[in-house]
């Protein structure tokens, strides 16, 4: 730990520690006006230096925000516990503050900007009395790269720079792609009490300006992840001609070198991450899977007429329970160093432990609230939604194109959810607008990630029901648009892990198994593999679909994976007509025709 003599040391080394870094006109006006209205004691400008992230961090230990794990295990890593009211995102606080409520739609909270304002400002003004406001500039996307974007968040939450610094390239690289340019977005960040009844994330798409206040949670207050790289993405994406997706990207490389990328949509908390660095099984000797993000592409066509993507981030915020060697191998090489973890327990030795690690439970622990946990203990230890912030360079299979400006061009996108039944393992749509309609009726079971009722099915479309930043039906409309942007468009895949046979058992192992799915993906996005018409789509035909070396997996388990139950179906179309009713007055008259094609061939 750092003395607050060794503190002053070091700042006293770099004079210019913590003192306005940007010669950007427009960035010091904002930031004084902020400023003026929070009132913090003090400004700190980051620059993303080493020092400074031993500053911070001794600063956020000596005032108890963080917990310094044992350094012999795991160097470099500490240990966060949230606020228990503020655990996750919150999806009844988030607003998206247009001119218009036809433009924020039905599936968004929606107010006024100039009330929003009004209410904020009132909240935010003083709020950062005897507090320091960080000014963090940050790049979402590679330096360089016609899509990044650059973001300045304003937080008094030494927790959420340490963690803005994992997640996104923080620092004086954000001034340096911003230049004397003034299109930054604009973050204000307060903690206030970390009062529920006065938590509001709000984003102002045509100020390109996010306001969040009461909470400290990841997708809360972590503001380039889902408000900028989601929402204001979604939103300037459209205007701009690009997409802005809740997707993870990942390169599949074959014994031969050939490498194919691959886009995929799955909700909160449904295993984005787990497929996004999976490690194929023995028997696919030579294959390798590579992690360019986890959570999020933005794409655009690119000169040679196929759709380029980039991951804006530059590292993970991913679920802890059930992360273990066997889950996700990269994943836990990944949380080794330089991490850190928010609402696990903690054991004696300062080592971090959480439901489904490998091993057998400490026997004494703290939980994720910081009372004694015992292995008999009713609660669990680690919080459903615990999470860790790791830095992507960690990744051993990290794809090195996640540095290229270019991004990678996709050949596949597949959408997913979390689904006991109905849903068969695998299909592939016939064409775009028909994958246009399998993503825009996705659904999938509720998890921990936000709050709201576990388990139950809710229509999650293209796994973005809660992070588009403007109307739904505009967005599928922008999703019809962009085919004619694209010349060689990707094929589109939906898939379903999660599928369990009458006695409540997965009728897929899952997990690097997957690999299997992904394989005849690829090859279809090839020509390689041949597949059957369904009424759902195409699917794999039984010569096409490798099952080699899974051992007590037979090929009728496979086909009842891939049944189509039409009691089932019936059903499921019913429940899809609830969103399209929802969202009638603006929904693309091709996703009522689908509708009317798909009831035809069922
Ligand atoms: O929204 S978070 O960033 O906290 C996590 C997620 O829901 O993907
Ligand atoms: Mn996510």
């Amino acid at each position: 730990l750092l003395t607050p003599n060794e503190m002053g040391n070091i700042m006293e080394a770099n004079e210019k520690m913590g003192k306005c870094n940007t010669s950007n006109r427009t960035i010091i006006a904002w930031v004084e006006e902020q400023a003026k209205l929070c009132q913090p004691d003090e400004i700190f400008w980051c620059d993303g230096s080493e020092s400074e992230k031993v500053l911070l961090t001794a600063e956020a230990v000596d005032k108890g925000i963080l917990i310094k794990l044992n350094q012999e295990k795991l160097p470099g890593c500490y240990y966060h516990r949230s606020n228990p009211n503020d655990v996750a995102r919150v999806e009844q606080c988030t607003y998206i503050c247009t001119e218009t409520r036809d433009e924020a739609g039905p599936t968004n909270n929606w107010a006024a900007p100039k009330e929003m304002y009004q209410k904020l400002l009132g909240l935010a003004r003083g709020s950062m009395h005897g507090r320091t406001m960080y000014v963090v500039p940050y790049l979402m996307g590679p330096l360089g790269s016609p899509l990044t974007k650059v973001g300045i968040e304003l937080t008094d939450s030494i927790y959420v720079v340490l963690s803005m610094r994992i997640m996104a390239r923080m620092g004086d690289v954000a001034y340096k792609h911003l230049g004397n340019r003034d299109d930054f977005n604009r973050g204000l960040h307060c903690m206030l009490d970390v009062n529920p009844e006065r938590r509001y994330i709000c984003h102002f798409p045509q100020d390109n300006t996010i306001i969040s206040v009461g909470s400290a949670y990841g997708g809360n207050a972590l503001l380039g992840k889902k408000c900028l790289a989601l929402r204001i993405g979604s939103y300037l994406g459209r205007k701009e001609g690009w997409m802005a997706e809740h997707m993870l990207i990942l390169g599949v490389e074959s014994p031969t070198g050939e490498k194919t990328y691959v886009a995929a949509a799955f909700p909160s908390a449904c295993g984005k991450t787990n497929f996004a660095m999976m490690i194929p099984p023995a028997h696919f000797k030579g294959w390798k899977i590579w992690t360019v993000g986890d959570d999020i592409a933005w794409m655009k066509p690119g000169p040679d007429g196929r759709l380029y993507a980039i991951n804006p981030e530059a590292g993970y915020f991913g679920v802890m329970p059930g992360t273990n060697y066997k889950s996700n191998l990269n994943a836990m090489k990944s949380i080794q160093k330089d991490t850190i973890y928010t609402n696990v327990a903690l054991t004696p030795d300062l080592d971090v432990w959480w439901e489904g690690k490998d091993g057998p439970p400490p026997k004494e622990c703290l939980d994720w609230r910081g009372n004694k946990w015992t292995p008999e203990s009713k609660e669990k230890a680690a919080h459903p939604n615990s999470r860790f912030a790791a830095p992507m360079i960690n990744n051993p299979m990290l794809a090195p194109e996640a540095n290229d400006p270019s991004g990678v061009p996709i050949s596949a996108i597949i959408f997913g959810g979390r689904r006991a039944d109905t849903m068969p393992l695998v299909f592939q749509a016939f064409n775009w607008i028909h994958g246009v309609y399998v993503g825009a009726t996705m659904g999938s079971e509720m998890t921990a990630a936000a709050a709201g009722t576990l388990g139950q099915v809710r229509r999650d479309p293209m796994a973005m029901l809660p992070f588009c930043g403007y109307n739904m039906g505009y967005y599928f409309h922008h999703w019809i648009i962009m085919r004619k942007l694209i010349k060689y468009p990707p094929r589109i895949f939906h898939v379903n892990w999660f599928r369990k046979d009458a006695n409540g058992e997965f009728l897929w192992p899952g997990f690097g198994e997957n690999m299997r799915v992904l394989k005849w993906i690829v090859d279809r996005c090839k020509g390689r593999a041949n597949a059957n018409e369904t009424p759902l789509g195409w699917v794999p035909g039984p010569e096409s679909f490798d099952l080699g070396g899974l051992e007590g997996y037979t090929p009728e388990k496979l086909s009842q994976a891939q049944t189509i139950n039409y009691e089932d179906w019936r059903r499921e179309l019913l429940q899809q007509d609830e969103l399209f009713m929802k969202l009638y007055s603006n929904l693309p008259k091709e996703m009522i025709f689908q509708r009317e094609l798909l009831v035809s061939r069922l």
